[in-house]
């Protein structure tokens, strides 16, 4: 199905599209909704505006059943998402996320898929103040979700670090362009006066009726993809030559979320458009942000992302559009190459002679338990360190831009605190992530977060007998098929179909170029290493040289590559 524009639709459009435009721009009752003292939550509306400054009404899913016994209201409680183009915080933002999380909400941070923070937890009442705080280190929370750009990603990259500062400081200017120019956020959030005249108003980019649907944007540096810049909306791919960016290919229309059993709906990997020159390419995202302002999908929300305009339209008609926006034509694609899209782990000295070292922090979960006190041992090091914290777009962590003089210290904190340990795991589990899944994720249909974890524990064993622990294979699971932990770029994923069932997916390309295939629908999750083991054991035996997981898998028939579009849904093997 092909969308009007814009201004052509108006009489069919989404329920969301006319709450927006009611909105006053993202005002809404939000103000009323948040001093009602009878409930928890806020109302329907108002939930889905809330999104657009960075926050969810969720409600403890462990809790549900028994609180409906007890009618009972459900408990209601917020997440708060917390923007950080390029991943990139001080140690003064680090101490303040970690005491938020202490104060308001439930005492763990979560580094996300796309190099945000979020806290779980946080009541009603303490949002305003939760989100002052975070103001107050010059952080902020807007368009961390909703109808917009959303953080942009970019490679943290401590392995070329000479081009990090350019590739961050594009990831901060599109993000910043592409902010709301609403001044709610700052009247309902941070007690702004509002100005007279307020209601005039404008969204240049956006209007009104902002994007049909999320939009996300990421600057990969090759050979690292670890941005997954095929899963995405929009990206930009740094051409470098002689140690210098002379440009980006920018790619568009990828995306990974579907609906178990819509074929139209569909995993899509997103293509090269076109070069632009390193000064044109905030005009290039403002450019392809316009096209999908006005030609996306705003009567089908789950057609409404850029990858079905693309889809539907083709990549010669969107390339048309964009430049006829610019003003100029984009230049032919350069070559490029990307080798993983994992993070590299350890220490690396950087160009300027400061130190850098990437951990392993299992599904972008920093808490304490009795064993293993992670996060305190990383305030510790936020005490005394004068780099920077770099959040990966793998739910890791990189400490960087440490001084010789402070590279003792550090590595002392890390020794005592056991977060070094980490790196001395498996390939597997150094390759692993989860979404958030239950209990909070009011979309997830099984678990994630904590169940990945043991299933690793049993493939690692398979892997030991058969000597490949330390074979980076990439796995990757998510409670439903949104596909928040990007699940179809995974050499093996599993996507929740409904308590302790998966579908099982194999086959994706190392580099993150090419999407896996359903190799077996709802398995029991106990059921998981015995299905694994003799492919795992013919990859052992059979595999060329180097030859990746997923590439074995392609090759021997194992499973059929993935082709395009909507072929991505068979009828379910079993
Ligand atoms: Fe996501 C919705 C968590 C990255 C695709 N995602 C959600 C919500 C907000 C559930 C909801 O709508 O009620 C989840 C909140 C769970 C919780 O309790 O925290 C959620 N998504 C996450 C995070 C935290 C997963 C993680 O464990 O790290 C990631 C936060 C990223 C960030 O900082 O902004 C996260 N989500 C992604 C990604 C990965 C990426 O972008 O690289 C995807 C797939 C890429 C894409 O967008 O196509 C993704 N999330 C979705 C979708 C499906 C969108 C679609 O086009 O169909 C939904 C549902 C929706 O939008 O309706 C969703
Ligand atoms: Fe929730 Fe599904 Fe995203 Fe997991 S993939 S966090 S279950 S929406």
């Amino acid at each position: 199905m092909i969308s009007d524009t814009q201004e052509q639709t108006p009489v069919k459009r989404s329920k969301n599209e006319d709450l927006k435009v009611a909105s006053n721009y993202l005002r809404g009752t939000l103000i009323e909704s948040l001093q009602d003292p009878l409930s928890g939550a806020i109302s329907a509306d108002d939930s889905q505006l809330s999104k657009f400054h960075g926050m969810y009404l969720q409600d403890d899913r462990d809790l549900r059943n028994e609180r409906r016994k007890q009618k009972l209201d459900k408990a209601y409680s917020f997440m708060i998402r917390v923007r950080v183009p390029g991943g990139v915080a001080t140690s003064e933002q680090w101490l303040q996320m970690d005491k938020l999380a202490d104060l308001y909400a439930n005492g763990t941070l979560k580094l996300t898929t796309r190099q945000a923070f979020q806290f779980h937890g946080v009541l009603k009442w303490n949002l305003k103040k939760t989100i002052q705080e975070i103001n107050a280190v010059c952080m902020d929370t807007i368009a961390a979700c909703g109808d917009v750009n959303r953080n942009v990603m970019s490679n943290p990259n401590p392995w070329q670090s000479e081009l990090h500062e350019e590739t961050l400081n594009l990831a901060r200017a599109i993000s910043d362009h592409l902010t709301p120019r609403t001044r709610a956020y700052h009247e309902i959030w941070l007690d702004e006066e509002r100005v007279a005249g307020g209601e005039e108003e404008e969204e240049p980019i956006y209007g009104k009726t902002y994007l049909p649907r999320k939009f996300k944007t990421v600057v990969a540096v090759p050979p690292s993809n670890d941005v997954d810049i095929y899963a995405h909306d929009l990206g930009f791919i740094a051409i470098v030559e002689k140690g210098k960016i002379v440009g980006y290919n920018v790619t568009v229309g990828g995306g990974m979320g579907m609906t178990h059993g819509n074929a139209a709906t569909y995993p899509r990997l997103a293509e090269v458009l076109g070069f632009c020159k390193p000064e044109q390419a905030v005009d290039v995202a403002e450019k392809v942000v316009l096209v999908q302002r006005d030609y996306g999908d705003r009567v089908e929300r789950k057609h409404a992302r850029l990858k079905y305009t693309i889809a539907d339209r083709g990549l010669d008609w969107f390339r048309d559009q964009v430049e006829q926006r610019l003003g100029y034509k984009l230049g032919k694609p350069r070559a490029f190459e990307f080798t993983s899209t994992g993070d590299r782990y350890g220490w690396v000295k950087g160009h300027d002679g400061r130190w850098h070292v990437t951990l392993f922090i299992q599904n972008g979960r920093v808490r304490d338990t009795d064993t293993f006190k992670m996060k305190t041992g990383l305030r510790e090091i936020a005490k005394v360190h004068t780099g920077d914290f770099r959040l990966t777009c793998n739910q890791n962590l990189i400490i960087a831009a440490i001084t010789e003089e402070q590279k003792p210290v550090i590595e002392k904190l890390l020794n005592d605190y056991g977060l070094s340990a980490g790196l001395e795991s498996s390939g597997l589990r150094l390759n692993s992530m989860a979404c958030v899944a239950l209990p909070t994720c009011g979309l997830a249909l099984a678990e994630s977060e904590r169940s990945l974890p043991d299933l690793v524990t049993e493939v690692d064993t398979i892997l030991a007998e058969l000597g490949l622990e330390k074979e980076p294979i990439v796995i990757r699971m998510t409670g439903c098929p949104n596909g928040c932990a990007r699940p179809f770029l995974a050499e093996i994923g599993f996507v929740g179909k409904g308590p302790g069932k998966y579908n099982v997916y194999l086959g994706a390309a190392h580099d993150g170029s090419r999407l896996n295939k359903l190799y077996k629908a709802s398995v029991n999750i106990e059921d998981v290493p015995a299905l694994l083991k003799p492919i795992l054991a013919r990859y052992k035996a059979e595999r060329n040289a180097n030859e990746h997981f997923g590439d074995f898998c392609v090759r021997t028939g194992v499973v059929t590559p993935y082709v395009s579009g909507s072929n991505y849904h068979e009828p379910e093997l079993n």
